[in-house]
């Protein structure tokens, strides 16, 4: 069993450093023995905190460290620490590593701790050979020292960043192109810090837009005309799809680090403003949708849902567009706290607090667009906020780690309207019951538990057409696992699920290949994966004849470089999962 582990645990460690991701390597071999963090879990920790070096001003308050030394040991910080114990050291998944504790503890117990790790999920830096002895030395004596903060964001920031490249006046009055816009797929490059446009009829690359670094999601705009994209480097790029060819027409840089964007949907206010959340500093902006000309910028600092501390960098993840009030629905991942932001007069903002449960992430609408399901993701809960009456209705206990992406809806035979997640920890699916008129007693329960492939589940997707529910599980540490796809039959959910070998159909040759994030077409008769593999290696997208579950075409593209989400114009734009 152990050497089993460690087997998988190598081709694991081989596979994610071939996909560039340097804290992944906190998953060598001898930190999956650690009982309590699911070494799934770890490696999706795994990008690094991108600050730019020119960006960060820090003080240094203590003598005993070069400059080197000091250049040396942030960066390794911003590059592997930040991301769970915080740019500030005030703790996030993992714990608070503030000057009155690292002094305390001293030199030697710091620099123990750093090469061994620790049972709660704290990778073995020094044994695992990632850092060198000299280099947990400079870490240890960096971890004493009053934490270097990066510079906040503001106002004149945002704006000396802020381009438009075509002004509106000057943009086509109609849409100037033949392409069937429903069927677009706007498709996430990562590591080439780009987006590809693809059109789902031809399956032809339209072209390929330079946006921000590590690019995350894209989203669309209410009349379905605009997609915003955004880099972890907090660059938005806005790109008008009237265009003859699908161009860049503004872009702005809301932060250093972000991961969320997304527009106003509610009647009256469709294309008006979109929203940015950013990581690093704490904050969110409102910008005009057809400019991004910042608005109104709000920091997420403050207290704790739970312990009531204050928190000085709750970060800002999912946010989703309300369909019932003109609102946007921020996460507030390390408060716990679901911000309902009132945009009808941004001049006097209204924002509603609702206490939730720490670690938001991810989440998305059930099948209505009323009630919004969102992973508490490290409490090991879902939250259900009902968007019309503005309250959270229930916690919902779920298993290890949800991580739902935006959720999958679809009709149990048995239960009726469900909402389901995967589970980065474990290998379950939960659905849960999300009829409350039809179906009281099923409502925010968790009514089915089915058994996927393992652990490691990023993203699970349906369509309201398809009778399928296709789970990846892309960061499993099985290769077998992570680079195929496991497809339930809706209306037998008893009977198990089929595997489809996707990476093997491929046929890519070397790399780790993960099969990421399933995603319909706009008719819902096709289902899309990525086939992620290493920055330098051949990556592609398959797709599958959803009804006959037979391939149906590889997109191999020298230009598709480490392909990730993939975001259907129709769907995104509907809201449709
Ligand atoms: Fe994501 C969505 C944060 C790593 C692919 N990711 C999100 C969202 C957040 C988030 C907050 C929700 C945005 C929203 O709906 O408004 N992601 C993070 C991280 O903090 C994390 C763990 C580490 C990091 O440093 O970024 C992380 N994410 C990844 C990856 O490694 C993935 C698999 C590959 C990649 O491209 O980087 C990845 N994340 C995605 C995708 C979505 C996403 C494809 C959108 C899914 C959707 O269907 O909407």
């Amino acid at each position: 069993m152990r050497r089993k582990h460690r087997h998988l645990a190598r081709r694991a460690l081989a596979a994610l450093i071939a996909l560039s991701m340097p804290m992944v390597l906190l998953a060598a071999e001898e930190s999956f023995p650690h009982p309590d963090t699911p070494e799934s879990e770890l490696m999706y920790k795994g990008a690094p905190t991108e600050v730019p070096a020119e960006e960060r001003e820090f003080i240094r308050t203590d003598p005993d460290m070069t400059q080197a030394e000091w250049d040396q040991a942030r960066e390794i910080y911003f590059q592997r620490c930040a991301g769970c114990h915080g740019v500030l050291r005030k703790g996030a998944t993992g714990k608070p590593l503030t000057t009155d504790i690292t002094r305390e503890r001293g030199l030697d117990y710091l620099k123990v701790f750093i090469n061994y790790g620790s049972p709660a999920g704290m990778p073995n830096w020094g044994r695992s050979g990632e850092l060198s002895e000299k280099e947990v030395d400079v870490m240890a004596r960096f971890l004493q020292h009053e934490p270097p903060q990066p510079p906040e964001f503001g106002m004149e920031a945002m704006r000396n960043t802020w381009k438009v490249l075509v002004a509106p006046e000057n943009r086509p009055k109609e849409k100037q192109n033949d392409l069937n816009l429903d069927n677009l797929f706007s498709v996430t490059l990562r590591d080439a810090g780009q987006i590809a446009i693809i059109d789902g009829d031809s399956k032809e690359i339209v072209n390929i837009i330079d946006t921000g670094y590590a690019v995350h999601i894209s989203r669309l705009s209410a009349s379905g005309r605009y997609l915003y994209v955004i880099g972890r480097d907090a660059k938005v790029d806005l790109i008008d799809l009237w265009m003859e060819e699908p161009t860049r027409v503004a872009s702005i840089k809301i932060g250093m680090e972000a991961r969320s964007v997304e527009t106003s949907k509610y009647q009256g206010y469709e294309d008006r403003y979109a929203i940015a959340g950013a990581y690093w500093p704490p904050q969110f902006v409102i910008m005009d949708g057809d400019t991004l000309e910042p608005r109104t910028i709000v920091s997420t600092r403050g207290m704790t849902v739970d312990t009531q501390e204050y928190h000085p960098e709750p970060r800002v993840a999912a946010i989703v567009a309300s369909h019932q009030h003109p609102e946007f629905i921020v996460n507030v991942k390390e408060t716990g706290k679901i911000l309902l932001v009132n945009y009808e007069d941004i001049e006097n903002l209204q924002v509603t607090s609702i206490g939730a449960a720490r670690f938001l992430h991810d989440g998305g609408w059930d099948a209505s667009e009323r009630y919004f399901l969102t992973a508490a993701n490290n409490s090991n809960m879902i939250a259900v906020v009902d968007s019309k009456e503005r309250e959270l209705l229930k916690l919902v206990d779920v298993g290890q780690i949800p991580h739902p992406g935006r959720g999958a809806n679809f009709i149990d035979p048995e239960y009726g309207p469900v909402w389901a997640t995967g589970h980065l920890g474990d290998e379950t699916i939960v659905l849960i019951g999300t009829d409350p008129t039809e179906h009281p007693d099923n409502a925010w329960k968790v009514v089915r538990t089915l058994k996927g492939q393992g652990g490691g589940s990023l993203f699970l997707k349906t369509h309201p057409e398809s009778d399928n529910l296709w789970v990846d599980t892309a960061l499993n540490p099985d290769a077998e696992i992570s680079q195929s796809i496991a497809v339930f039959d809706l209306n037998n959910l008893d009977a198990g699920y089929e595997v489809l070998p996707i990476a093997e159909w491929a046929d890519l040759g070397e790399g780790p290949k993960r099969v990421v994030q399933p995603e319909y077409n706009f008719a819902g008769d096709e289902v899309w994966f990525s086939v992620w593999n290493g920055k330098e290696q051949i990556s592609a997208l398959v797709v599958v004849d959803d009804q006959s579950h037979k391939l149906k075409k590889v997109i191999k593209d020298e230009r598709l470089v480490t392909p990730t989400g993939k975001f259907n114009v129709y769907n995104t734009q509907q809201d449709v999962y």
